[in-house]
């Protein structure tokens, strides 16, 4: 038994509850997390701290953690077999930032994209935590022994200096930290706004930019019906030249098992509304089970709260070892009860 849970990968992964939860997030992260749930016990976790990092409605945010909760378990991820929790619950997380903030370098984190990006569309509040934001993703990542992070592309520049941070360290005071690996999807790691198709699909955008895990079929199909194309009327697959086509192409790929040459060949002649459609229709089809599941799931409060005051538990306890050796490691003074 013990030897086969050591042969099993620990995973660790984390969303924020910024917003409605879209087919980016679905296809580039959240289908991967229900693949690997069979690994030893994967922590997925509601980052509400780094939600923090841009000002949010007290009132929504809280709402929006549980929603986000009940999301996953829609998602069918088995409470049993998951670590499911917030990130604030448990308070490990923010002490390994601190330390490790301590471990990480001005230049490094200025050469972030999603603080440059993130901090060009906040201009009015270009905070400390905006700046230090992957350093706390390294703390969730490493004080878990992490060793595979489900993510979506955009997030591999944060894995790279996770890896980078917990190199140093272990280089200074002997294998401490796991170096984790990115487990990134080969199809929609990265899928685009369908309004901007140069720019990634955001919960954090404007509403007919991307589509939410939640939206019924109705209003998928009036969004997909104006997504942004080109004016070839052609379908093949080409990103740079083709950014909207190509972005539904992958959809396509991604939620059918389709190829990008099959669906090539078999939409030549036909239109960009034949390709929206069945889009749509795939759309439809893999978020239709999920919103009914979702809607019973989210009504039994005390079940949810159930399972992240379970999640937040068992979570802590291995946080716990993970710090306990930080803090010798570093040479803080050690305390008894
Ligand atoms: P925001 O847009 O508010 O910054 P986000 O959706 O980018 O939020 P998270 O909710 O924390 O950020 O992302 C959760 C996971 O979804 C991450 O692993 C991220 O890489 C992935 N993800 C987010 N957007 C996309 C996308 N458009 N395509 C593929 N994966 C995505
Ligand atoms: N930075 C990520 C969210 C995130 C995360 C993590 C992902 C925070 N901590 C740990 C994987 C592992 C984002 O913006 N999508």
């Amino acid at each position: 038994m013990q030897a086969n849970n050591e042969a099993k990968k620990r995973i660790f992964s984390g969303i924020q509850p910024s917003g409605i939860l879209t087919l980016g997030n679905y296809i580039g992260a959240l289908r991967s997390w229900v693949q690997l749930q069979e690994e030893a016990e994967p922590l997925y976790c509601v980052v509400d701290l780094h939600a923090l990092t841009v000002r949010q409605d007290p009132a929504a945010l809280r709402r929006r953690c549980t929603d986000t909760l009940a999301l996953l378990l829609a998602l069918g991820l088995d409470p049993k077999k998951n670590i499911l929790y917030c990130q604030s619950h448990v308070s490990g997380h923010s002490e390994l930032s601190w330390l490790l903030g301590c471990f990480t370098y001005m230049g490094e984190l200025s050469r972030m994209t999603q603080f440059k990006d993130k901090a060009q569309r906040h201009a009015d509040n270009i905070n400390a935590g905006l700046f230090t934001y992957p350093v706390l993703m390294a703390a969730d990542i490493l004080l878990y022994q992490t060793d595979l992070v489900p993510i979506g592309a955009d997030q591999k520049q944060h894995l790279e200096l996770t890896r980078d941070i917990a190199i140093r360290f272990n280089n200074l005071y002997g294998d401490v930290f796991t170096v984790p690996e990115a487990y990134i999807p080969k199809v929609g790691a990265r899928i685009m706004s369908i309004t901007d198709p140069t720019r990634k699909m955001s919960k954090s955008d404007e509403e007919a930019s991307y589509i939410a895990i939640l939206d019924e079929p109705e209003v998928i199909r009036r969004k997909l019906k104006r997504a942004v194309t080109d004016s070839e009327a052609a379908v093949y697959f080409d990103p740079e030249k083709k950014p909207g086509v190509s972005n539904l192409m992958s959809i396509l790929y991604a939620l059918t098992g389709e190829n990008l040459e099959a669906i090539a060949n078999r939409f030549q002649g036909k239109g960009y509304g034949d390709l929206k459609t069945e889009v749509a229709d795939a759309c439809v089809a893999a978020l239709s089970p999920v919103q009914a599941e979702y809607k019973r799931i989210q009504a039994d409060k005390a079940y949810l709260e159930q399972v992240m005051a379970d999640g937040a538990q068992r979570a802590s306890r291995l946080a716990f070892k993970t710090l306990s050796k930080v803090h010798k490691k570093l040479g803080l003074a050690p305390y008894k009860l």
